[in-house]
């Protein structure tokens, strides 16, 4: 085996740290920045125990059989369900995958750790000074927080604080970039899985300047400093921070895919070129299809929602659809090399399934794409959006983003880093197995018949569909109410399924036999040529020939035809011509 020279790092005494190869993985963990990841890891998952609690509450008072909580509970509930999964589980993780992606990756220290410490501890007390505020009362403002309904300033100064924890990290994740390119720890490019994370950490800065744009004027309005905040102007900008927040976590879970795919089969992406350029779609388009989210808006031109949902938004959607087809295509021509060439799709029966890093992630890939992406592109249209607007259809179409999509990717990504960065096995390794189908299955189910209810105008957030004693009632179809309760049965499933993934993680840290942690040194050390991550360590392509994924993709695509046409039939038949 022949290993690089390199040239030794400059010895400061803030580079005084040390370096440990993990002999499963052969991927190198700096101590200082280990100490972090696993830090941020676990406190995700302290969010998620949070939030998937919250669930409980939320889906059985949806569940229309059981009505569970009284109106002020739910709507305090349901505001701390959303936030407490969309940011606080989702962005912690994305802080260790961010010094995953620098750090381990690029096989460097991290730049400054202790500002990484502070920007924790701001997170942290964000995080929880939100959550007392919301648990008070008074705060039950849904995660989108819409002035002139106001909230407590407890509440605002949460979310303030732990964005500013965020943007100090990203920092230090781009601080960290620049000590591996001086310190020439890495060859050539930076890796693919890298290149995405830079591009999360980019679109993240963006995201969260809009955040403190809007949300420190509507704190200091709690506080009664600011008199007037525009609602236009709040949605707006808000919208230019919430709907790229859900960039951020798309560009870091497929980054974890091309990392899940170079871990599990050493696929190298099909073209390093074409992927990179698919992020970087993301960066100049994704924020101005935010303007989806303001469809229904007076006060915004039609011309340019129609320029931005029309137009602007397909470069987005083309850059996922990229990504979509290039991940399973690098899959395919990795496992085609392999020998596993026998028809279309050998290489696909023949993959790790019940390895629940890979079936998570592919679980993640396909639900993310058929269920989010097509049903994203019918409620971004904007006459078809008529339809759904505001309906429970909303959160049908974002659970399948951020749940299928990022959650699962996350969930099935911790399945690696529990030997590889917590040094433990995983127990109950059974459960471990079923985890991402019991999870993904009753998810896609759970997106599908929230879709169902909201295409018959069931209304999101509502806590009464059957609006008892109103003056003017509203006949439901069965349909809905069926959609309804299904959606109760496939939410409490799911609930289920990530109660297994908090059991057998936690479990692991808790009780999993100690793994040995590999050699210590002083100084970083090449990438192991024959370890298995090194491909998700380096820079490269491997060619386009896949034609199973061609297949899939035509799949794809004649159901995505077929579900637009669907819904201009449906709107057709809103106004009759009679
Ligand atoms: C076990 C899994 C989960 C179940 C059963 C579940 C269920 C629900 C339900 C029933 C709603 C209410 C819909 C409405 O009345 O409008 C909801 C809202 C929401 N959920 Fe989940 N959820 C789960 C996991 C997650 C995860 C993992 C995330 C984020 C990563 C998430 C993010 C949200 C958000 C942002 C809202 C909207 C809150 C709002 O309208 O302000 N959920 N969820
Ligand atoms: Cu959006």
């Amino acid at each position: 085996m022949t290993t690089v020279a390199y040239p030794a790092p400059p010895a400061s005494p803030s580079a005084a740290t040390s370096y440990r190869t993990c002999p499963r993985t052969g991927l190198q963990f700096e101590a200082k920045a280990e100490r972090l990841m696993i830090v941020n890891a676990v406190t995700a998952v302290v969010a998620l125990l949070v939030g998937g609690i919250l669930a409980i509450g939320v889906v059985l008072t949806r569940w229309p059989s059981i009505h569970w909580l009284p109106a002020d509970t739910f709507y305090m509930v349901l505001t701390a369900h959303g936030i407490d999964m969309l940011i606080f589980w989702i962005i912690f993780f994305e802080m260790a995958v961010l010094y995953f992606a620098s750090s381990t990756l690029l096989r460097c220290r991290l730049a400054t750790p202790n500002m990484a410490w502070l920007a924790f501890a701001l997170m942290l007390i964000g995080a929880v000074t939100n959550n007392v505020a919301v648990f008070q009362g008074g705060s039950s403002v849904m995660m989108t927080s819409y002035v002139p309904m106001m909230a407590s300033p407890a509440f605002y100064l949460g979310l303030i604080l732990f964005a500013v924890g965020a943007l100090i990290g990203c920092f230090v994740f781009f601080g960290t970039l620049v000590v591996a390119r001086r310190e020439k720890t890495y060859e050539g490019s930076v890796p693919l899985v890298t290149f995405g994370a830079i591009t999360a950490a980019i679109i993240a800065v963006f995201t969260i300047a809009s955040g403190a744009i809007i949300l420190i004027p509507t704190f200091l309005m709690s506080i009664g400093v600011v008199k007037e905040v525009d609602a236009l102007i709040y949605r707006t900008i808000w919208w230019a921070f919430g709907h790229s927040s859900q960039q951020i976590n798309v560009s870091a879970h497929i980054a974890l895919w091309y990392a899940a795919a170079a871990i599990a089969f050493g696929a190298r992406p099909m073209s390093e070129r074409v992927s990179r350029g698919a992020f970087l779609l993301y960066i100049l388009f994704l924020q101005l299809a935010s303007a989806h989210h303001l469809l229904a808006d007076p006060g915004l031109s039609t011309g340019w929602k129609v320029m931005n949902t029309s137009y602007f938004m397909y470069f987005a959607v083309l850059a996922s659809m990229i990504h979509g087809l290039t991940i399973p295509g690098a899959i395919e021509v990795a496992q085609r090399q392999k020998g596993y060439t026998r028809g279309l799709f050998e290489w696909l029966r023949k993959a790790p399934w019940s390895d629940p890093t890979f079936s998570g992630v592919f679980i993640a890939i396909i639900g993310f794409g058929f269920l989010g992406g097509i049903s994203g592109v019918m409620m971004g249209t904007e006459q078809l959006n008529m339809l759904i607007h505001n309906t429970i259809y909303v959160p049908g179409h974002f659970h399948a983003t951020v749940v299928v999509g990022t959650t699962l990717t996350f969930m099935a990504i911790t399945y690696f880093l529990i030997p590889a960065l917590f040094k433990r096995e995983l127990i109950l390794k059974p459960l471990a197995r079923i985890q991402p189908w019991l999870f993904g299955g009753s998810m896609y189910f759970f997106c599908l018949v929230m879709m169902g209810a909201g295409t018959l105008g069931v209304s999101r957030r509502h806590w009464d569909m059957a609006f008892q004693g109103a003056a003017l009632g509203y006949e439901w179809p069965g349909a809905a109410y069926l959609m309804m309760g299904l959606l109760g049965i496939a939410g409490v499933v799911a609930i289920a399924g990530g109660g297994i993934y908090i059991l057998v993680t936690v479990g692991s840290l808790l009780f999993g036999r100690k793994l040995e942690g590999g050699e210590a040194s002083p100084k970083f050390t090449p990438v192991p040529r024959a370890a298995p991550t090194a491909v998700a360590q380096s820079y490269g392509s491997a060619g386009f020939a896949a034609p199973g994924t061609f297949v899939l993709a035509m799949i794809f695509l004649l159901a995505f035809v077929l579900y637009y046409f669907i819904n201009w039939k449906y709107l057709g038949q809103v106004w009759g011509l009679s």
